[in-house]
């Protein structure tokens, strides 16, 4: 029976802390002191193919490989008008977890068997951090306490779901720019040449699993990363990459915010943007250093600690209010700009999103 159980946290017996409800996510209130944030470590790492399967290793990892010398624009739209040369992931398919899951029942060992962190796509805490910022897209996490570790899930918004079903040729094609780019920049082996006759396939990729420490509270979290430079231990010689207009609009004040927030949660410590013109064509390359980016917003437009004490904190109200261990009941956490984070539970509802299997394998 589908039931949704409450609104807010009175009116439920042994939920949360009672009065505890809301959190605000004015920046005003993260000023001060940059909390502890620990350099991630890898724990391991897994590739999801073509065909969107999972497999326990590093297989599609890709190699950094840009042009050796600068031979004139990188042209982004080739294969763009070819039939077959486009391979979108099926973004009706809710994938939730099940990935990074799939990886822990193999390696539930490797955390000394006791998970007692929060488990989420790295994704879904940079948009964490975000927020005291953000001012145009809300969001929705769905999480559960399950065996002491708390899982954390995005759900998509209307909103966000009227975004994608509306995208504009455009937009896909700008989309299509960006994992092109991907193409001209790496090879499938260290020395390799690129490729970019391939079809663009978007459900290709690698996926690194770290664990790290944000002050009191213990994270694990799985992230795709786009190639490797060198033999410095992963994550170090993760690079990211990225394409942008050359002409930045004031819509897009905060990119370089949410850059720093994706690489920086996950330990990669380069990004290589490649900044093209509205034809697609990539008329130069710059690295940017994920730790230098910070000192960059000459404007205090943003900050750093704001971003990561927001995060802190968001993470303080899940251990208050997540608080029932059991994998039907869900606490879906909902924002939007303007206002607080508020939260709804549900059980045995069709938020329910640790896969069966996996809730099996802990029964003994
Ligand atoms: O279905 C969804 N709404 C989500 C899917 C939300 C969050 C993640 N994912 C999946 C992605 O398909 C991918 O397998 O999780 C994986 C990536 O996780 P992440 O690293 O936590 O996600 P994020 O940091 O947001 O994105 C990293 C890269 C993107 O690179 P750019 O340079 O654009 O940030 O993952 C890819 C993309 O290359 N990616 C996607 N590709 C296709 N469709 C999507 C997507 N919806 N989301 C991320
Ligand atoms: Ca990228």
């Amino acid at each position: 029976v589908d039931k949704v159980v409450v609104v807010g946290v009175e009116e439920v017996a042994g939920v949360g802390e009672p009065g505890v409800r809301s959190l605000s996510t004015a920046p005003e209130g993260y000023t001060g002191a940059c909390p502890n944030y620990r350099q991630p470590a890898e724990l391991g790492c897994f590739s999801l193919d073509s065909q969107r399967t999972f497999h326990d290793d590093g297989r599609l990892l890709r190699y950094f490989a840009p042009p050796r010398g600068w031979q004139g624009p990188i042209d982004l739209d080739v294969g763009w008008s070819v039939p077959g040369a486009y391979i979108q992931m099926d973004a009706q398919r809710a994938e939730r977890l099940d990935h990074i899951v799939s990886w822990l029942s193999r390696h539930r060992s490797q955390g000394g068997g006791n998970w007692g962190y929060f488990v989420t796509w790295r994704g879904h805490l940079t948009k964490v951090l975000g927020t005291p910022y953000e001012r145009r897209e809300g969001w929705q996490l769905a999480a559960t306490l399950f065996r002491g570790t708390r899982y954390m899930s995005e759900v998509e918004t209307e909103a966000a779901r009227r975004e994608r079903e509306m995208r504009s040729l455009r937009q896909k094609q700008m989309c299509y720019w960006g994992y092109k780019f991907e193409q001209y920049m790496t090879a499938d082996r260290p020395g390799g040449e690129p490729d970019v006759s391939r079809p663009v396939n978007t459900n290709e990729g690698f996926c690194t699993v770290v664990r790290t420490r944000l002050a009191g509270h213990s994270l694990v979290f799985a992230g795709e990363v786009d190639c490797r430079a060198g033999e410095r231990p992963p994550p170090s010689s993760y690079v990211e990459l990225k394409t942008s207009r050359e002409v930045v609009t004031p819509g897009q004040r905060f990119k370089l915010m949410k850059w720093w927030a994706q690489s920086f949660l996950i330990g990669v410590p380069r990004i290589v943007v490649g900044f093209r013109d509205d034809s697609g064509h990539v008329q130069h390359l710059q690295t940017y250093e994920t730790l230098k980016i910070p000192k960059m917003s000459e404007e205090k437009m943003w900050n750093a600690a704001v971003s990561l004490n927001f995060c802190e904190a968001f993470l303080s109200f899940l251990k208050e209010v997540v608080t029932r261990d059991d994998p039907k009941v869900v606490y879906l956490f909902s924002w939007e700009p303007g206002a607080d984070v508020t939260y709804r539970v549900y059980e045995n509802s069709e938020q329910t999103f640790l896969p069966d299997w996996y809730i099996e394998q802990f029964r003994d």
